[in-house]
């Protein structure tokens, strides 16, 4: 029948055009990946005497590490094996001494301090919040989170609603898995954490 030939030749131009298009969004979506991937790691270096010795520290990260100096002494650095995003300097849990807060990527959840029951540690790479403190001339972890279901992309210690407290603003990505890192180009949210005695808690929205 005529329409047959009509509708043969047009189902198959709309075929090439859905392939085009596929291909198109599938290349734009490699050339996103590979410049997020090369894009230079993001630098900050921040100064505060956090211990109140009277000697100012400098907190510097770059290339996905961070170090800890009072003057020219190394007081610490971070594994190797971690890829930090960002550094933050502030009292995030309102007891008067500024701690030191991390955003990064690991493989495992646990480390050192995996549970006895877990017999096998993971092998996910994850993104985690750290909080370490200055005491004594060592650096100490106060609070380790473990694996942050929507990774942090950025991390602002402040007093966001005036109340005498800080409060973390979380710019958070979309959720971990396979391409995040093209993911996290068009899923953004805004959330608030608030120090609670076992660690930050989400402030209702
Ligand atoms: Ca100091
Ligand atoms: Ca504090």
């Amino acid at each position: 029948m005529p329409g047959d030939h009509a509708v043969g030749p047009a189902g198959r131009t709309i075929s090439k055009k859905g392939f085009t298009l596929l291909a198109t969004v599938t290349l734009v979506l490699v050339l996103l990946s590979a410049i997020y991937l090369n894009a230079p790691s993001p630098a900050k270096q921040l100064t505060a005497d956090t211990d109140g010795d009277g000697r100012m520290e400098t907190f510097q990260l770059a290339g996905g590490r961070v170090t800890v100096k009072s003057g020219n002494t190394l007081l610490w650095e971070s594994d190797p094996a971690w890829t930090v995003t960002d550094l933050a300097v502030a009292d995030a849990d309102n007891d008067g001494q500024e701690e030191m807060l991390l955003v990064l990527w690991k493989e495992g959840s646990f480390g050192t301090s995996r549970p006895f029951w877990m017999k096998e540690e993971d092998r996910e790479y994850s993104n985690h919040l750290f909080m370490y403190r200055l005491t004594a001339g060592r650096m100490k972890p106060v609070w380790c989170s473990s694996a942050i279901q929507y990774p942090i992309l950025h991390l602002q210690v402040t007093d966001h609603d005036r109340d005498g407290h800080q409060e973390l603003l979380v710019t958070e990505g979309p959720a971990a898995g396979p391409l995040f890192s093209i993911r996290q180009l068009f899923f953004k949210q805004q959330t608030t954490w608030q120090w609670q005695d076992w660690g930050f808690a989400l402030e209702n929205q």
